[in-house]
């Protein structure tokens, strides 16, 4: 080799002096892709790239969230120092004086106000550890009822429907190797080609096999054109097609009767019910002709097996749970659940968005979803706690109710972990309003979102590339997020942020914890014997076998694949089929001569929620910069709404200015906005604050609307 080649290869050879590689989970969706950083350092720069690894649920696939999540990550505007706002500008301090500030505000505010004047906001995107560590925080270091969570906009209508009917509630109620052999597949309100990717190839497989595929939304998407039938339904009316396809199902004698027999209680109501129902009339009011009404709930009724999927579409309505339960109607009356291939699955959505509505961040709930008002889970868990059961305190409301509470002066401080209310509430300004009035508000975030802008106090916290803990994921399989990227600045975990609060508000003999393995180590303890028992995971297993389906209740115990075999989780083993009437108990919007559109909302691929993340992903932000609305071209003409021109939206609440998108797949009465951006783009702006009477969810998924072109 000669001189110069030699020089060649060794100047090359420096270029890249190590490689590190980082294991995580994806910090986005709840398929929890399991990916590697690989940090590749030089001389003159760090260069990173992440990669998909092996694991049952997403198989080493990775979408272009996951690809391009350490962008965030790594983004210079992450907060290093805590920080305090002083005349308007935030300012670092050191965390001493943060924790000082904390008690002394709290405590202040607890002597003038009582105990419950302090609340405590959650979120499913912090790991298992971390939700049940603020679960406990809420109940034993502050004592106040007051505590929800994110998840309350998320799954909380799919969580009631599943409770009340089968007794428990997972997500899936299979795991998700069983779709491919599923023979008829139901998508209600989903799309998860854009917010779950990289679970496409089991319903792609399950095509090949033959299965067929019922999609129902009002928009063409990616995931309707997989389908063999899409049902373009008119948004909020998917309970009363429910009703009609069980009409048919019933009167065509497609009816699993052994099963109803055998496992099932108040059929005969529901028959009576439907059977008095016209097609024609449902046909009418959803917007879906009759012969498709006919061919999907045939299809469904006459197959060997099936699934219902169901998602925000059909959930985040102001009768989100009886509509859930509607399709859960569907399963029990033709058997098609506690069986090979068949069963239901509520497509969670953010992270860990399973695990944290299990572990006592719900107002309701203590860990392994017991309740908070059963004297003898109250008496267990103080006793795993330490503390005496009257101290519990009882249940308290929804999220968006605490924002009632701020704003109407009953609430007086905010503990904000993970999330931008601001932004994700429905009628977005009076949610900043409200919280503008608060007397002491910290956010823990990673960011200075929209929502911490507007906090006394924020403490910058740590990744998914630094934070391990276990996240449960869309199959209710329990994984271990195995993070060890070093932390920025003095960014803390969540759950030593929740720990030193504590310690600083005198209760930190109860929260001593040196590792998020040791406090699953409580959690397990905490959910021995509860619904979703965790206790025979440990984090030894996790490593061992991949991951594990609860309920797990002892450490012989290979985890729970498919629920309900025998017997549902009802005190008398039955399921409970419900009467969901046409007719909602909170009547919707609906498009009248002043607002004479409907406006739905949801997702696009490169975005995640409300967009704090994403929009600081270069990579990500550049696929959409702005937010937009998708509008049929015989609608814009009508409105003199050109393609790709700015539209005013308004509702009765307030209006928006978003980009034009002509598309003629979408149904001709509807408009539908993505949530992803913020201020003048927010379109939750729009949205009322009407919620579901039984689990107080938000109809994110359906406003009535007026639009008019801008003038330029
Ligand atoms: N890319 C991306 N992926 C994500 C997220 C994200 O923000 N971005 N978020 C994650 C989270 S937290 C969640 S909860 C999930 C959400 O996942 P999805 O629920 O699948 O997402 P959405 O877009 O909110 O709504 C799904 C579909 O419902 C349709 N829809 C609207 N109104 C109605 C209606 O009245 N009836 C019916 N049948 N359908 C209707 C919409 O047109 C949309 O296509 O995604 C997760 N994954
Ligand atoms: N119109 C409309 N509104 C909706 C929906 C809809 O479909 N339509 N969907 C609803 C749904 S399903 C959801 S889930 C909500 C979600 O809405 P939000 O709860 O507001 O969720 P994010 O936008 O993810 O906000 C998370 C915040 O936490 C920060 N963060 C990220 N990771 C961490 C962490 O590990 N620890 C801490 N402490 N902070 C972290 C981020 O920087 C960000 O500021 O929005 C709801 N709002
Ligand atoms: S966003 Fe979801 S599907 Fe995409 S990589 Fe992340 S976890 Fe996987
Ligand atoms: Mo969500």
């Amino acid at each position: 080799m000669t001189e110069m080649l030699l020089r060649y290869f060794r100047t090359k050879q420096q270029e890249v002096q190590t490689e590190k590689v980082h294991d995580t989970q994806c910090p986005f969706c709840s398929m929890q892709c399991k990916m590697e950083l690989i940090e590749q350092s030089s001389v003159t720069r760090k260069k990173y790239l992440t990669v998909g690894k092996d694991n049952p649920t997403s198989e080493g696939r990775l979408c272009i969230k996951g690809l391009n999540a350490h962008q965030h990550a790594l983004h210079k505007e992450r907060i290093k120092h805590p920080l305090l706002k002083v005349d308007g500008e935030f300012k670092q301090i050191s965390w001493k004086e943060a924790l000082e500030l904390i008690k002394e505000k709290f405590t202040e505010i607890q002597a003038n106000y009582g105990k419950d004047a302090l609340s405590i906001y959650g979120s499913a995107t912090i790991t298992n550890e971390e939700a049940y560590l603020l679960g406990k925080f809420a109940r034993v270091a502050l004592q106040t009822k007051y505590i929800d969570y994110n998840g309350r906009l998320c799954m909380s209508s799919a969580a009631s429907a599943a409770a009340q009917t089968f007794g428990m509630d997972r997500g899936f109620t299979n795991s998700i190797k069983e779709i491919p052999h599923s023979r008829c597949l139901v998508l209600a309100g989903t799309n998860i080609a854009e917010c779950q990717p990289t679970i496409m190839p089991y319903f792609e497989n399950a095509k090949e096999n033959g299965s067929f595929i019922i999609a129902i939304d009002p928009r063409e998407t990616a995931t309707t054109q997989m389908a063999d039938l899409h049902l373009k339904v008119k948004p909020g009316m998917d309970a009363a097609l429910a009703n009609g396809l069980l009409k048919v199902i019933i009167e065509e004698g497609l009816i699993d009767e052994t099963f109803i027999e055998k496992r099932v209680n108040g059929f005969d109501e529901v028959k009576d019910y439907v059977t008095s129902l016209d097609l024609n009339e449902i046909a009418d009011i959803t917007g879906v002709p009759v012969d498709h009404i006919i061919k999907a709930a045939t299809v469904f009724g006459k197959e060997e097996s099936g699934m219902i999927f169901t998602a925000r579409g059909i959930e985040q309505q102001t009768d989100g749970s009886t509509t859930v339960r509607n399709f859960l109607n569907i399963l029990l009356a033709t058997g098609k659940i506690g069986k090979k291939y068949s069963g239901f699955g509520a497509v969670t959505g953010q992270g860990n968005g399973q695990g944290a509505r299990e572990h006592g961040q719900k107002a309701d709930q203590l860990p392994g979803y017991r309740s908070i008002e059963n004297e003898e889970h109250r008496k267990y868990i103080a006793s795993i706690w330490g503390i005496d059961e009257k101290e519990l305190p009882r249940k308290g409301v929804s999220a968006f109710e605490m924002i009632q509470k701020m704003d109407e002066g009953e609430i007086k401080g905010l503990f904000l972990m993970c999330s931008n209310p601001v932004v994700s509430n429905p009628s977005a300004e009076f949610v900043k309003q409200a919280i503008e009035k608060l007397d002491f508000f910290v956010a823990v975030d990673m960011f200075v979102s929209e929502t911490a802008r507007l906090a006394d106090l924020i403490l910058p916290t740590t990744s998914y590339l630094e934070t391990p803990g276990t996240m449960t994921n869309v199959e209710g399989r329990v994984t271990l997020r195995e993070a060890s990227f070093p932390v920025r600045g003095e960014a803390k975990h969540d759950w030593e942020i929740i720990c030193e609060v504590a310690e600083a508000l005198g209760k930190g003999k109860y929260f001593s914890f040196a590792s998020p393995e040791e406090i699953f180590n409580e959690l397990r303890e905490a959910t021995r014997g509860g619904i979703a028992d965790y206790s025979g995971i440990t984090y030894e297993r996790l490593r061992k076998e991949k991951g594990i389906l609860w309920p797990c209740p002892d450490e012989d115990h290979p985890g729970t694949e498919r629920l309900f075999l025998q017997e549902f989780a009802h005190a008398d083993g039955k399921a409970l089929m419900a009467v969901v009437s046409n007719t909602p108990e909170v009547p919707k919007e609906t498009p009248n001569d002043e607002f004479p559109l409907y406006l739905t909302t949801g997702r696009v691929m490169s975005h995640y929620l409300t967009g704090v993340q994403t929009r600081k992903s270069s990579t990500l932000a550049a696929r959409d910069f702005e937010s937009y609305m998708e509008i049929h071209p015989s609608t814009a003409e009508k409105y003199q709404i050109m393609d790709n021109v700015l539209v005013k939206i308004e509702s009765k609440r307030g209006s928006i200015v978003v980009r034009s998108k002509w598309s003629p797949t979408i149904r001709k009465d509807t408009v539908f906005v993505p949530f992803h951006w913020a201020e003048s783009q927010n379109v939750n702006r729009l949205v009322s604050k009407k919620l579901d009477p039984t689990c107080r969810m938000p109809g994110f998924k359906v406003s009535a609307v007026k639009i008019s072109p801008i003038e330029s």
